[in-house]
């Protein structure tokens, strides 16, 4: 839907109106969720109708369309996002203004949609964006979690795990389709027979579970193709034992129930690491089966015949998480559908689309044989054949090379390799950044790139520009488009064109002012909810992300620690102040992660209240980072740390966000950190570090002595003995103590390795600052290459050289 026609007037009659019917209350004395409500039921009724035509417009023009299937979607809060889609975001604000009334108050009673851990959710939720203004039909498939991710409070300096209801209040913006059910079957045993000449199969006792959709519309920006993310809630197929209830057995009546609709209770918070739960198992194969058996019904009503099912369908699957929708599709397209093996492996291997957004190998997904077998038989006996006949093939190629064939089997020793499913069963198999998408082929799955070569690409990740600029800093924005015109909202790469404003001083002095601006509201939503004053002409210094110990955010506490110290002996050293900005969620079983947030506590307790520095350094961890707070965090960030292990972070898309409102990166060799540098210039981003050949080359060596690097680097050393000697924690000095010698011992993540050249690198963020003229002509070099790493980028990469997707015609 293009711009909506609505006038100040009408919104606010529409408010009113709502508020009377919905609730019996007039404007005056509603509550802000009420007002919420309000007005965001008036907007997703415009909304409605124009998806109806939508879905029509696709089905007429016989469309091929995408499916993403991902077990995350990170979406933040939709209003807001909605509103600048359909350009009534200022209307709104007018018609809040003529009312008396605080906009930002009322919308910040919408729960931040956080179905996602971190990057790979957040990734499927800008690329919906993108399908969407971009005119492709492509849909989210995914799980309505009744919790998304765990809110995080922090007690003590440690992180303690909220639940999320996110949808206690009720959900605006889904549909619930419950009349429009999936079976999903699990468990039970198989029997098979023949019916003529065709082997059939049938399952007994098995435990069967309502798929129920909830849809919410996507809307794109100026585009009048509307979208769907499909959310499947479980709901027990079984009405309640009303003989049960009767006899007073009422928990025992409720615990069927409840065991089938525990499904899609809750989001798992672990990021890049594999649990192996039953749980998890269910969720998968739950809103697989869901999502495969709504396409091919769906496909079945166009009345064309299934052979050509991958002319009309394209199906991606976001890291392996759902790659059990292959084996499904093979199931249905045979046990139902009466394809053979070979047909339905064809069609398989045309639909499919295999996204890896990790080497790292703890979270390579395996399943035991058991489980899977005990869970889903049916499957099993697919993913067995499927294992069979690959091996047969690799027989064939490489004769006698056993141990080749056992390497890359999909079930060895006694598990299922997901991964290897994912890349077998689809035509395309993909890393998210150039140095990514290298490594996958010359080591994580370099057997595999023998074989198939042609499947192999890399398409580096993007970002959704517009929520991430034009909506999260405004002002900026406004400005960009007061020069160089409003094509680059739908164009990234005009962008560009801001290079010839780099220079210019009246822009450099807005870029400034905006900064501060945003500065001074991040500072006092720091007064408000840590209770630190911070100093808004100090350098932002930010790093937020995941907790993770390849991220290296010890790396960044123990160079505070450096730079306390270093202040200490020096007063009158001439540091420009700097605020350290953290902020991030640990997974709840994570020790180690949790550690470092404690330990980044212990640094700020002490280096806020020490008077004799006069505030040059400040530390701020921020708690609950969710979409909504990086929108706020992120335009107001001066410096963006990126500095993962060489290697190990496949492409981070946080880099991307602050590159695109200005901010000065400091960051490794490593994932689109690479890209960003090669794009915006040597001069305009810090590069330091190891790179990845050479961290390589020391692993394979077994030469690293981190122990050596203490010895001889006396300000590290000393760094490292405060972790120990009470100066932190002088009530519980042994609390650090593991990281102490895990540094000194193994440090795998080369911290000691990289810390000299971290704080040279420091060093010279702090010259560059203080020369404005040239700092902020970086700034206005970052955003006008930024351009390249929108997702309408990758998007139209995946749609031209994956999905085979064109855009629908508007009219
Ligand atoms: O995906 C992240 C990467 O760490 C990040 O570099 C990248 O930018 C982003 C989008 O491509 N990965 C994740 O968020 N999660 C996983 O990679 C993951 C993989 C397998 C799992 C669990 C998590 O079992």
């Amino acid at each position: 839907m293009a711009m909506v026609e609505i006038s100040v007037e009408e919104i606010k009659a529409s408010i009113e109106l709502k508020l009377q019917t919905l609730f019996g209350r007039t404007f005056q004395n509603a509550s802000k969720s009420q007002i919420y409500k309000a007005l965001a039921t008036t907007v997703s009724e415009y909304i409605t109708k124009d998806w109806a035509y939508s879905k029509e417009r696709v089905r007429k023009q016989n469309a091929k369309q995408v499916y993403y299937l991902s077990m995350e979607f990170l979406m933040g809060r939709f209003l807001e996002n909605n509103l600048m889609n359909l350009e009534i975001r200022e209307k709104v604000k007018k018609a809040f203004e003529e009312l008396d009334a605080d906009f930002d108050d009322i919308q910040s009673v919408e729960p931040d949609a956080g179905l996602g851990n971190g990057g790979l959710g957040r990734l499927a939720a800008c690329f919906l964006d993108s399908m969407a203004t971009m005119g492709l039909p492509g849909h989210g498939n995914g799980i309505r979690y009744e919790y998304g991710l765990f809110q995080q409070k922090i007690k003590d300096g440690q992180q303690v795990e909220m639940a999320d209801p996110w949808l206690e209040y009720g959900n605006v913006w889904e549909v619930s389709k419950s009349d429009e059910p999936q079976l999903v079957h699990f468990g039970g045993e198989l029997e098979y027979y023949h019916e003529g000449e065709q082997l059939k199969v049938r399952y007994l006792n098995c435990q069967c579970v309502k798929a129920i959709p909830y849809d919410v519309p996507i809307l794109g920006y100026q585009s009048n193709l509307i979208n769907t993310l499909r959310l499947w809630g479980a709901r027990s197929l079984k009405p309640l034992d009303m003989g049960l209830f009767r006899k007073g057995q009422y928990v025992d009546a409720l615990a069927e129930k409840e065991l089938a609709e525990v499904i899609s209770k809750m989001l798992y918070p672990e990021d890049i690491h594999e649990e192996g739960k039953h749980l998890r198992l269910k969720q998968q194969y739950f809103f697989v089966s869901a999502s495969i058996q709504s396409i091919i019904k769906k496909y079945k009503n166009t009345g064309h015949h299934l052979m050509d099912f991958h002319k009309n369908v394209a199906i991606h699957i976001n890291d392996t998480h759902p790659a059990l929708a292959i084996p499904e599709l093979m199931r249905i397209l045979m046990d139902e559908e009466g394809l053979n093996w070979k047909q339905a492996w064809l069609i398989s291997r045309k639909t499919f689309a295999y996204t890896n957004h990790t080497i790292l190998p703890e979270a390579m997904e395996t399943w035991s044989v058991e489980l899977i077998q005990s869970l889903l038989p049916r499957i099993y006996d697919i993913i067995h054949e499927i294992n069979e006949r690959f091996s047969r093939e690799l027989w064939e190629l490489y004769p006698g090379d056993w141990d080749r064939i056992e390497r890359m089997a999909v079930i060895s020793h006694q598990r299922v390799h997901m991964a290897k499913l994912a890349i077998l069963g689809s035509g395309s198999v993909n890393g998210v950044a150039e140095l990514h998408g290298e490594i996958l082929k010359k080591e994580t799955f370099k057997d595999f790139y023998e074989v198939y070569p042609e499947i192999f690409k890399s398409i580096t990740n993007g970002i959704s520009h517009r929520r991430f600029l034009l909506l999260a800093n405004e002002d900026l924005a406004r400005e960009i488009t007061e020069r160089i015109g409003k094509s680059w909202v739908t164009q990234a790469e005009d962008l560009e064109k801001l290079e010839a404003y780099a220079k210019d001083e009246k822009f450099q002095k807005v870029l400034k002012e905006i900064r501060r601006e945003k500065k001074k509201e991040l500072a006092d939503y720091i007064l408000l909810h840590n209770e630190i004053e911070v100093d808004i002409d100090s350098i932002f210094d930010t790093q937020v992300k995941r907790f993770h110990e390849y991220k290296r955010q010890l790396m960044n506490v123990l160079h505070i620690m450096h730079l306390y110290n270093q202040i200490l002996e020096n007063p009158e050293n001439g540091i420009h102040p700097r605020t350290f900005i953290f902020s991030g969620k640990a997974a709840p079983g994570y020790h180690r992660a949790k550690l470092i947030i404690k330990l980044i506590h212990s640094v700020a307790e002490r280096v806020n209240n020490d008077k004799t520095i006069k505030g040059k350094i400040k530390v701020v961890f921020i708690e609950n980072y969710n979409v909504t707070l990086a929108q706020k965090i992120i335009p107001a960030s001066d410096v963006s740390k990126q500095i993962s292990t060489a290697g190990k972070e496949a492409s981070g898309t946080g880099n991307m966000k602050f590159m695109l409102n200005g901010a000065f990166t400091l960051g490794t060799f490593d994932g689109a950190n690479i890209e960003m540098q090669q794009a915006v210039g040597k001069e305009n981003m810090e590069i330091f570090g190891l790179r990845e050949e050479e961290i390589s080359k020391i692993r394979q060596e077994g030469s690293y002595r981190p122990d050596q690097i203490y010895e001889e680097n006396p300000a590290l050393r000393k760094v490292m003995d405060q972790l120990i000697d009470g100066t932190l924690e002088p009530e519980d000095p042994d609390i650090f103590r593991e990281i102490y010698h895990d540094l000194l011992e193994r440090d795998p993540y080369f911290i000691l390795k990289d810390f000299e050249a971290y704080c040279r690198a420091n060093e010279k963020i702090d010259e560059l600052y203080q020369k404005p003229e040239i700092w902020w002509e970086k700034g206005i070099q970052n955003i006008a290459k930024a351009g390249y790493f929108s997702s309408d980028r990758t998007i139209k990469e995946y749609s031209e050289g994956v999905w085979d997707l064109k855009p629908v015609d508007p009219t």
